[in-house]
């Protein structure tokens, strides 16, 4: 296709650049300025709406490609080959392609709106200048092309399961959990921080897995996953906190997302987590909430996921 043909000329001109970017740099993990959750959450909010509106098909081949990308990587930079290089870029210039361009720029808007317009020139101090500006020519190039192939309208929203046991589940968890939810601090930067001791690679395994994971997972849950969060983002007070209705729809649409993949395309995410989350980061987390409450909402989940597994 021709996204795919101008995926090889972007890459003739940005695959210099890929190799000069420190991939592992712990940089990536900071909030690109001032430290502004609402903001922030609405900028995802952005992105869970585009990715909502996406064709499924293209999202499952974008994750494909990058678990593919994954597996090439070498050098101390973390860059893939040239050939998985410009297989991410085609699969994502199709994903692109697959929404409305105004859904792209409500992205684009939202993330300049969080972003310090220094962050741009001091990313390109830490690489060869001329080779950044050549990859940024290659990209406005092959926006082009994507542009030239988008839709003009988004794709169909989810069809939402009712009446399944799942959603009854999702019922009780929710009311066993929402406490729990509410003595939650949504708003603190804890969540951007390093794992304690851990390293890019090592977390990128863990990624990998739950990239396999969402590649597996049935199209249509995964988009009504994404809508019942924009959703629950509509409702959120102050504090970050969703509605309980909203919440018990979330928990719901996740439930049987997860009863879409084989249980052990679960667990390879479970036991890739667990190699990576020391019991010092779920121990801090338990000591800022109410105990009682995480106890009830942790068997809430312990009992719930029986029903997941029932359907799986
Ligand atoms: C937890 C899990 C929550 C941990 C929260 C931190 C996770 C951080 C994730 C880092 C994100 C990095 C990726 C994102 C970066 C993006 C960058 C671009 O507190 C365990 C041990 C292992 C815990 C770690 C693994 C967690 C895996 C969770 C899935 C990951 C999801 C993906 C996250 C990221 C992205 C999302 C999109 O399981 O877990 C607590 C448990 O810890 C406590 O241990 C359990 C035992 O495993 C279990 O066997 C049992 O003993 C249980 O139960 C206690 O404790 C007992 C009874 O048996 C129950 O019936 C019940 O009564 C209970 O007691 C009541 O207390
Ligand atoms: Mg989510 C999970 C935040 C968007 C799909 N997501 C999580 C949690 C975290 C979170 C609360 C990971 C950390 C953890 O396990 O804590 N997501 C979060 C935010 C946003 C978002 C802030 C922003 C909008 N997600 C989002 C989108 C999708 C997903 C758009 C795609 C549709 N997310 C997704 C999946 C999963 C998450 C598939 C998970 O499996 C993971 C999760 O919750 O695993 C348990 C602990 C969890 C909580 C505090 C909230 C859940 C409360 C449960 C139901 C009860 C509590 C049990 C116990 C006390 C602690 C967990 C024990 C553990 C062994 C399971
Ligand atoms: C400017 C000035 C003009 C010239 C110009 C110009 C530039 C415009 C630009 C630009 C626009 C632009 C847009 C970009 C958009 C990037 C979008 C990224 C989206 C990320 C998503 C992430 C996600 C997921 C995912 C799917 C999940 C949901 C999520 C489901 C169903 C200024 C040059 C024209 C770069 C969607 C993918 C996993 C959230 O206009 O003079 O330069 O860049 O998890 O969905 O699960
Ligand atoms: C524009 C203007 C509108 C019209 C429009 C428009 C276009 C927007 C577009 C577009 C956005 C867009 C985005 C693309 C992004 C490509 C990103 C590629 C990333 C590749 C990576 C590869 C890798 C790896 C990996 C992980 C490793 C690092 C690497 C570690 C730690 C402008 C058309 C709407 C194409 C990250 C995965 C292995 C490097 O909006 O008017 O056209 O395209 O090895 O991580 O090692
Ligand atoms: C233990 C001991 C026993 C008792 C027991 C026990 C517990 C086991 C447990 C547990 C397993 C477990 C599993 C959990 C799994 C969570 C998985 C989360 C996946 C997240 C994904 C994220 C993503 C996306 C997304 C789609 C995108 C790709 C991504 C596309 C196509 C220890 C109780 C049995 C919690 C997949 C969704 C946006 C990466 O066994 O005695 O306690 O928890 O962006 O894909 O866009
Ligand atoms: C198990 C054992 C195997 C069998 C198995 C199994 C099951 C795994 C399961 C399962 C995993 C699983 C995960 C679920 C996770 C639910 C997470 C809910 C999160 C809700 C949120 C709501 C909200 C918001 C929001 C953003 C705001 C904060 C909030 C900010 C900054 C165990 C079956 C394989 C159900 C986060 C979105 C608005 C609170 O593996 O043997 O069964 O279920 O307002 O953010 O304000
Ligand atoms: C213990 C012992 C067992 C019993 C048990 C137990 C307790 C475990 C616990 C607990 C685990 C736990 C985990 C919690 C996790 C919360 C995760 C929240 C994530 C929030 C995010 C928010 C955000 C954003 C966002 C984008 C911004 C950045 C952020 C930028 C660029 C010990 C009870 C099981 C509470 C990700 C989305 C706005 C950070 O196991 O016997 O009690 O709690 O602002 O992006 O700014």
């Amino acid at each position: 296709d021709e996204i795919g043909d101008a995926s090889k000329k972007l890459g003739d001109a940005s695959y210099n650049f890929a190799k000069e970017v420190d991939w592992n740099n712990g940089i990536f993990l900071q909030a690109p300025g001032k430290f502004q959750p609402l903001k922030a959450l609405k900028a995802i909010d952005k992105m869970i709406e585009m990715g909502a509106a996406a064709d499924p098909k293209l999202l499952k081949a974008a994750a494909e490609a990058h678990h593919k990308a994954i597996g090439s990587i070498s050098g101390p930079n973390g860059v893939t080959s040239r050939a998985d290089w410009d297989e991410v870029n085609a699969a994502l210039g199709r994903v692109v392609a697959s929404v409305p361009k105004a859904k792209v720029m409500a992205v684009y808007d939202a993330v300049k709106d969080i972003t310090d317009p220094k962050v741009p020139a001091y990313m390109k101090s830490l690489v060869n200048g001329p080779d950044a500006e050549k990859a940024y020519q290659g990209f406005l190039e092959f926006k082009d092309v994507v542009a030239k192939n988008q839709v003009t309208a988004a794709s169909a929203p989810a069809v939402v399961p009712s009446g399944d046991k799942i959603g009854a589940a999702a019922k009780q968890l929710s009311d066993a959990s929402y406490p729990f939810i509410k003595d939650i601090d949504w708003l603190s930067d804890i969540y951007l921080k390093p794992l304690p001791g851990k390293t890019a690679p090592e977390t990128l395994k863990a990624i990998d897995k739950m990239i396999v994971m969402g590649a597996k997972m049935d199209g249509n849950l995964l988009k009504a996953a994404a809508e019942a969060h924009h959703k629950a983002i509509g409702s959120v007070d102050s504090k970050g906190v969703t509605s309980a209705a909203d919440y018990e729809a979330v928990n719901a649409a996740l439930g049987r997302l997860v009863a879409s993949v084989p249980k052990e395309t679960v667990m390879d995410v479970y036991n890739s987590m667990a190699k990576i989350v020391d019991p010092t980061v779920t121990n801090n987390m338990f000591s800022k909430v109410n105990p009682l409450d995480a106890v009830a909402a942790a068997k809430g989940f312990y009992t719930f996921k029986d029903v997941v597994q029932a359907s799986q």
